[in-house]
């Protein structure tokens, strides 16, 4: 049912109806039932927590993925295992969330002997938030780590051309009767994804986000995505991070940097292809002595956070998570679901 007139009007989706969307638009565009179910489970899931840059609105993106010659539609990915700690997913240059959730359990088994245990995933389509995976590792009790480049379209602190991708990090921490402390963020002011919607919807953009092709500051989303560069967030701090993530999840696992993506890509638009690092951490092996302990020790430092008014990370999205479930659907933009639509012609 659409709830309003204006350019702001709503369509009611349930859950159910989000993931079957989804896995209809992608299969339609050729992807195996297999990559479509685990793509539309993590789509589901951001339109949930309402994570708009990275929910049914990455249905544009995947399909203009699909349209670019070099996604295998009915990638098997193979895992192997490295021995010790390592896991590795060749993803067969199909879409990392099969790749993830194939890898998965074998890393969980791993960390569980050695205490600390790597997933790495290599040759995958990479278009989603990085919570549902960290999440999904600390539902089993271990803190987890996620990062990942994307295309090269964020200039250095100091500079003004493009190297870095938005190259997202994901922590997450196991609570003692508590949601689970998760923070996920791009290491760019913010998610190319969120400037694309403004973008789509014609706002200006927030100073700090991006430069045009003089770097010079700029607010206006057409000319930071086509020409410019979108900048850091932390100045030079999130450059370094940006720099570690290039490095781990790039050249140490064998795989793309973002400028190489963005190379290979050659201006297709499709979603960035390289590799994803993913630790995970078993807090027994860590402890001097009583974990448990240990844990409620953190809790303390949580409470130091929020006693004072101040939020968690995720807490927004649990909030979302909680409305959603509540009300049994989401609110899809209007103009957003008639673009959607198109993709099934
Ligand atoms: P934000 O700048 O909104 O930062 C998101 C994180 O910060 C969330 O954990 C969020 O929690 C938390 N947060 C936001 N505001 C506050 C606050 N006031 N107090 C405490 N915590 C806060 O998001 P980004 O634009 O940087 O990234 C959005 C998404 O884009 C991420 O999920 C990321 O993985 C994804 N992404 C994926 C890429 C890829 O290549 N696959 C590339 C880049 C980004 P909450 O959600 O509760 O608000
Ligand atoms: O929003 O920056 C982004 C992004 C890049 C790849 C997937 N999402």
């Amino acid at each position: 049912a659409e709830t309003a007139t204006s350019s702001d009007a709503c369509v009611a989706l349930t859950l159910e109806e989000v993931h079957a969307f989804a896995y209809r638009v992608l299969t339609h565009h050729g992807l195996s039932a297999a990559q479509a179910q685990a793509i539309a489970r993590v789509i589901t899931a951001g339109e949930r927590d309402e994570c708009h840059s990275h929910g049914i609105y990455r249905l544009l993106s995947c399909t203009k993925t699909l349209q670019h010659g070099g996604v295998v539609r009915d990638a098997r990915p193979v895992v192997s295992d490295r021995g010790l700690g390592v896991v590795a997913v060749d993803a067969q240059f199909g879409f990392s969330q099969l790749a993830f959730e194939v890898g998965s359990q074998l890393l969980l088994e791993k960390v569980r002997k050695t205490g600390i245990a790597a997933l790495v995933i290599n040759n995958c389509y990479h278009f989603s938030a990085l919570w549902p995976e960290v999440e999904a590792l600390v539902a089993h009790g271990v803190a987890a780590l996620a990062m990942t480049p994307s295309h090269s379209w964020v200039a250095p602190a100091g500079g003004c051309r493009p190297v870095f991708g938005t190259n997202p990090i994901a922590f997450g921490w196991p609570r003692v009767g508590e949601l689970p402390y998760v923070f996920d963020f791009a290491t760019s002011a913010v998610a190319r994804g969120e400037i694309e919607l403004y973008r789509r919807s014609g706002r200006a953009l927030p100073e700090g986000w991006g430069m045009d092709a003089e770097g010079e500051p700029s607010c206006d989303a057409a000319t930071v995505l086509d020409q410019g560069a979108m900048l850091t967030f932390g100045g030079y701090k999130g450059s370094a991070l940006a720099t570690m993530i290039e490095l781990l999840a790039g050249p140490l696992i064998g795989d793309m940097t973002s400028v190489e993506s963005r190379i290979v890509d050659g201006g297709a638009g499709a979603a960035p292809c390289h590799g994803e690092l993913v630790l995970a951490f078993d807090p027994r092996f860590f402890s001097q002595g009583d974990f448990r302990a240990d844990r409620l020790r953190a809790e303390k430092l949580f409470d130091g956070i929020t006693d004072q008014g101040a939020r968690l990370p995720s807490q927004r999205r649990f909030n979302a998570r909680s409305r959603s479930l509540s009300a049994g659907c989401v609110q899809i933009p209007a103009a957003l679901l008639r673009d959607l639509l198109q993709l099934l012609r």
